[in-house]
């Protein structure tokens, strides 16, 4: 039987959200709802081992049933004879005195406490030997940090969980809380797979055509840096020595998307709210981008709200500008007062020598179309 196993990270329970106003409850509820499905995942694909990559919690200090929530889906996985590993995260370290892991007995089989990679943990599962690191950064303890994790010996399986960030670029100045390491230093530790989190988007590291690590990414989008699925990582080896074959498994409850629509045809917000309903599925959450030079000034708060009940949570970011607009081609050939205004305005604006400048102006003749119509 192969060795199963599944890596998750960065689920963020108890996050506040406030950036989905008054979606924000329900948007917690849908971190809860990812990770409980991450749980099923792991039960259903019937998997020996879960790995928790750091920031299972979104603060050290989470509230009591944010902490059951995490109690009750680890004690499932414990029930269904699946081993739980974990490790802390930048958000709900260890080092912090009143750290939830220093408070709470959550039912991990282990929660690597230590501040280097020292103290792996071996056993045997369904014929396989398996050896786990982990790590626990703390910049008072830690002494070693990646250069203490090596493979042990050669027999098995080994994985490591670590909550760390991965430098692309040696001018990146990253602090040392946040465990840097170079996308080298996977390739040549010889281990079988490490499970990476920090980073909220899913991303592999191969050495050759084998997968060594990934970062599996957060289980939700909680901001518009987070768009599109977000995965649970199964790896599974036939054997020792053998590649894994990995697979990302989606596992968000609601999708965060964007997209732009160009709305220089339409005659209004309402028409604008219209085309939104017919290009963007009720069952993501979206961030639209309105482009082109219509006749009017889109209202995007209008728009929000007529279409906030479809969507539970919209944000609709008005990009248009009216310059090339049949209507300030008319305004322009006016002899009165508001044709002079628009006529200078366009003049500043061909005049602009920057992006900012240009959007000041295209802000000015908005505001003079609504003023003087
Ligand atoms: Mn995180």
């Amino acid at each position: 039987m192969s060795l199963k196993v599944l890596h998750l990270a960065d689920v963020h329970l108890g996050a506040r959200l406030s950036n989905f106003g008054r979606y924000a409850e329900q948007r917690r509820q849908e971190i809860e709802g990812a990770f409980r499905r991450a749980m099923d995942v792991a039960i259903q694909r019937d998997v020996h081992l879960v790995v928790i990559a750091g920031d299972l919690f979104d603060s050290r200090n989470p509230e009591r049933e944010t902490v059951n929530v995490a109690r009750g889906q680890l004690a499932r996985l414990r029930e269904a004879g699946i081993r739980s590993f974990g490790v802390p995260g930048t958000h709900d370290s260890l080092a912090f005195a009143d750290s939830v892991y220093r408070r709470e007995n959550l039912p991990f089989d282990h929660f690597f406490t230590g501040p280097d990679f020292a103290d792996p943990v071996e056993f045997e599962v369904d014929g396989h030997s398996v050896t786990v690191y982990g790590i626990a950064y703390d910049r008072e303890q830690t002494t070693d940090g990646w250069r203490s994790l090596a493979r042990r010996h050669t027999e098995g399986i080994h994985i490591a969980i670590a909550h760390a960030a991965c430098q692309d670029h040696p001018g990146w100045s990253i602090p040392a809380d946040d465990l840097p390491f170079a996308p080298d230093d996977l390739q040549r530790l010889a281990l079988d797979y490490v499970a990476l989190g920090h980073y909220h988007n899913l991303r592999f590291f191969h050495r050759g055509e084998r997968v060594v690590g990934a970062y599996s990414g957060s289980v939700t989008g909680r901001n518009w840096k987070e768009t599109g699925k977000r995965h649970v990582v199964l790896i599974e080896w036939e054997g020792a020595g053998s590649p894994p074959a990995v697979t990302a498994v989606p596992i968000q409850v609601r999708l965060l998307e964007t997209g732009e629509i160009d709305v220089g045809d339409l005659p209004d917000s309402v028409a604008i709210a219209d085309a939104i309903r017919g290009a963007c599925e009720s069952s993501s959450i979206w961030r639209v981008t309105l482009t082109g030079d219509p006749d009017f000034v889109p209202s995007a708060e209008a728009i929000v709200a007529d279409l906030e009940a479809r969507y539970g949570y919209i944000e609709v970011h008005d990009a248009t500008t009216l310059v090339t607009s049949r209507l300030l081609a008319e305004r322009r050939e006016e002899e009165t007062v508001r044709g002079e205004f628009f006529r200078r305005l366009v003049d500043a604006r061909e005049r602009a020598d920057d992006e900012r400048s240009r959007a000041v102006v295209d802000r000015a003749i908005k505001l003079g179309v609504e003023v003087f119509g």
